[in-house]
């Protein structure tokens, strides 16, 4: 056990945001900070503690238990806000996790922040606060407009809210000059009547989260087999026999995952786990609804090999897989799916030849794994007849990310793995509902056929230029081409990348508007006017003139189901996101022949028109009534693609640059198992073993040692972008952690001041959040 004392001082580009002096975004306590291993089992006892600890903290001992009985509950019940982890489909009750619980927690909390808190503290002081101090002050209570000469919010009524909206969206001289940005939570029905809205008004401008999220993983499905999504689901998670979880921390980002995991190994199954890192899900886990074991203390493995890849190395490692198989498949014909290949698939023939060009030497030096584990990883692959490859940002958020996933459906295709059980791509989603959110029309770049069908039903005239996404938008604010920035959900400023430009870029705008439950940075980094409008969150009883109302959401897995409030909301000044939605479109088109209004008495009506705009939504009254709801028809499932050549494409890119050679390293931005993207709920990250720090890097020991930094000591980390920018952080921790020479990994949102917001996939528009270039030195101030 080792510590450390810290006090790193602000960052002068966090001074832009105005970022407390503690450094990190969490509540930063004077305990010391302290690393030591993990190795107990992923969940369990320890997940079973730490939600005793948030029930008692947000004041919710009595309701929070109650509420999670009621999540993820087939016929009533509200989906958790968390992960987009599919429900169990097994009548299980208690499919939850501690996380989930955090969240949902989080959201109920007993605290309020109201008018008379604004009263209290100027925007300047509040912006010297902490992230979590913020968050900390509760649920917001009524809507808030900035008032420039006291430099407070103060309390605005909603029809003076809207109008306002209103006035400042009809003056710009181009609907262009405003932007929609989506936070993956929104429901399906209030995301479609919020793009209803931006193209009734006349803008594809929807940057949404997923723009740095899964935006490379939409692409290259959509590229390969004709649509943005995975196509497994969870039967296939539960039949496969050889499952690869790549770039993912399951057990705090979809902790749902180990029962999976856990299920898979009793089964018999290889799971291998690819990541620079080794996560606490690639070790063992106590499946938390499985008491016997928790009393037992009985755990389960949840890994049979582990590859820690060097970082951005997926690609060459996949490729490596397919070299061995196609190698195997001269003396051993059953390597490959010949049948397969030939009756669904193009472009075999090339593939087959980049693969054979492509040097052993050059795989390992990419993968930074040396060949014999590659040919563990094939081996594994070759012997499985059902093989299921699941990922997240560790493969999306680099420049090749497109490519890296074009990757996997091309190793999949070889043994035609796809269209039939245990087998297929699952991508790993965010937010609880950002794959509801594109399904909807969240989405800048909307196929014609949507627009056609939106036209034709709507009776409105969309634009059919794509709009701005998330960089776009950022660039665009700065150089004062957007004016009005709408923040649905979310937490803008600290998400995205190039903290310093993204707050000059919002203080740049004539209006900001924010929909939130919780006070965070953004309302503090505002443009000239500003709006704060708090809505009813998902655990919360949503009454509208035709009686309660249910929201639908879709999970990771393309199952589309209702979610019902269960609480009496927050304050009684609360509105529901589509009558927010609604509010702002009626002020802001006043004439239109939309039925705004009568929308948001029913939500049945929105659903109407939306199973006439959406495929795969007929009939979705009935059907998202059903007990587990539906799921959504997956052409490539079926083995129909929806490709120009009505087939699965291979692609054939080339393998990305050659890892930087020189005293460079590739710095990865990640979560911490106790925070919830910019959310923080502590300084601790319990299954990395570190407590009371987030100013860390961690690093190689051999890294460290070259560079003359002492285990634990204060460093510098400064980061250079394409265009030769650096930016910079001091007095940062540095930890030896496991993992390949010339990576490092440390926290977002805090190190989001790193990633330059030019600095983006040319692939996917995706920021490089997982691939930053840094020098790290030991801290000059030292
Ligand atoms: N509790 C909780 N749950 C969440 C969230 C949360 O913040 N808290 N966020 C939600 C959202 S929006 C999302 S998108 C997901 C994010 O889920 P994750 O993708 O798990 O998110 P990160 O914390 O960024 O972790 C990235 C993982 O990829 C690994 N990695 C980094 N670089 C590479 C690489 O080059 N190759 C490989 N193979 N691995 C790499 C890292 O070591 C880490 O394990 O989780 C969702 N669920
Ligand atoms: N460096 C780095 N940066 C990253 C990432 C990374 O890995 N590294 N990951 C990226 C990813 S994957 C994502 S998804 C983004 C996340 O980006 P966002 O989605 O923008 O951020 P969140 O932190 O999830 O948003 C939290 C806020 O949402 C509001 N909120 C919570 N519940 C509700 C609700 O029900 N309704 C409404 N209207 N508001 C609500 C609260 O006010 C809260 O403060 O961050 C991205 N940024
Ligand atoms: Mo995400």
């Amino acid at each position: 056990m080792t510590a450390s004392d810290v006090d790193p001082t602000p960052n002068p580009q966090d001074g832009a945001v105005g970022r407390s002096a503690t450094g990190g975004d969490g509540p930063a306590s004077d305990k010391r900070p302290s690393h030591r291993s993990y190795h107990h089992p992923a969940a369990g006892w320890g997940a079973a503690k730490s939600v005793g600890r948030v029930l008692i903290k947000e004041r919710a001992l009595f309701e929070g238990p109650r509420a999670i009985l009621k999540m993820n509950h087939e016929n009533g019940g509200f989906d958790c806000p968390g992960c987009a982890w599919p429900d169990d489909t097994k009548g299980l009750k208690l499919d939850i996790c501690e996380n989930g619980i955090k969240h949902v927690t989080w959201e109920m909390t007993g605290k309020r922040v109201g008018a008379d808190f604004f009263a209290r503290h100027t925007v300047s002081e509040l912006s010297e606060w902490s992230d979590f101090a913020l968050e900390d002050q509760g649920r917001l209570t009524e809507p808030l407009v900035y008032d420039e000469a006291s430099d407070r919010y103060v309390p605005i009524t909603w029809q003076d809210a809207f109008a306002l909206i209103g006035r400042e969206l009809r003056a710009l001289n181009s609907p262009d000059e405003a932007a929609f940005y989506t936070s993956g939570r929104l429901s399906n029905e209030a995301t479609f009547l919020y793009q209803l809205m931006a193209r009734e008004f006349g803008t594809n401008n929807l940057p949404d989260c997923s723009n740095m999220c899964h935006e490379a993983s939409g692409r290259a499905l959509t590229a390969a087999l004709g649509t943005g999504k995975g196509t497994a689901d969870l039967k296939d998670w539960e039949t496969a026999d050889a499952l690869f979880v790549m770039g993912v921390n399951a057990a705090s980002n979809a902790p749902r995952m180990l029962t999976a995991l856990a299920e898979a190994y009793r089964r018999g199954a290889q799971i291998v786990h690819v990541n620079p890192l080794v996560e606490a899900a690639a070790t063992s886990t106590i499946v938390p609804h499985e008491f016997t074991d928790m009393a037992l203390f009985k755990a389960t493995r949840t890994s049979t090999l582990n590859l820690q890849v060097r970082a951005g190395g997926d690609m060459a490692l996949l490729r490596g897989i397919a070299k061995a198989v196609l190698e195997e498949s001269r003396s051993d014909p059953k390597a490959l799916d010949k049948e397969f290949i030939e009756r669904h698939t193009h472009g075999f023939e090339a593939y087959r030849e980049l693969c054979e060009a492509t040097s052993w030497e050059e795989l390992e030096e990419q993968s930074g794994l040396p060949r014999a584990d590659i040919l563990k990883a094939a081996e594994i692959y070759s012997r499985s007849d059902r093989t299921l490859i699941s990922w997240c940002l560790g493969l999306t958020q680099h420049e090749h990310g497109v490519d890296t996933v074009r990757e996997i459906v091309n190793v999949l295709l070889l043994r035609g793995n796809l269209g039939r059980e245990g087998a297929g791509p699952s991508p790993v989603r965010g937010h609880s509902n950002v794959q509801g959110n594109r399904t909807c029309g969240i989405d800048h770049r909307p196929r014609p056929e949507f627009l056609d069908r939106l036209a034709d039903v709507c009776r409105i005239d969309p634009p059919r230029e794509h709009g701005m996404d998330t960089v776009d938008t950022i660039e665009a604010m700065n150089q004062g081409r957007v004016k009005v920035f709408v923040g649905m959900g979310g937490n803008f400023v600290l998400a995205a990348p190039d903290t310093a430009y993204t707050s000059q870029g919002l203080r740049n705008c004539e209006l900001t508007v924010h929909v939130s439950t919780k006070l965070n940075r953004s309302h503090l980094v505002h443009g000239r006017k500003a709006l704060i409008l708090p809505c009813l969150g998902r655990t919360e009883k949503d009454h509208q003139r035709r009686g309660l109302q249910s929201v639908s959401v879709e999970d990771s897995m393309s199952m589309v189901h209702l979610s019902v409030g269960m609480k009496k909301p927050a304050s009684p000044h609360l509105l529901s996101e589509p009558a927010i939605i609604a509010g702002m479109a009626r002020a802001t088109l006043p004439e239109s022949s939309t039925p705004w209004e009568s929308y948001v008495e029913d939500y049945d009506r929105i659903r109407d028109t939306m199973a006439k705009v959406l495929d795969g939504f007929e009939d979705f009254n009935r059907r998202v009534r059903l007990p587990l709801g539906f799921r959504i028809k997956q052409p490539a499932r079926e083995l129909v693609f929806l490709t120009p050549s009505g087939r699965a494409e291979f692609s054939a890119a080339p393998l990305p640059e050659a890892p930087p050679r020189d005293d460079v390293l590739v710095l990865q931005t990640m979560r911490s198992h106790d925070q919830w993207n910019t959310t923080i709920y502590s300084d601790n990250d319990r299954y990395r073993g570190i407590s009371n720090l987030r100013t860390l890097i961690l690093m190689n020991g051999d890294d460290m040692r070259a560079r003359g930094i002492k285990p634990d000591s204060l460093v510098d980390i400064t980061a250079t972008a394409r265009d030769g920018s650096q930016r910079h952080l001091k007095r940062y921790t540095a930890i030896e952690y496991s993992m390949p020479r010339g990576c490092a990994a440390g926290y977002m949102p805090e190190m989001n001041v790193l990633v330059a917001a030019s600095d983006y996939s040319k692939q996917s528009n995706q920021p490089l959040m997982k691939n930053i270039k840094v020098r790290v030195a030991p801290s000059a101030e030292d």
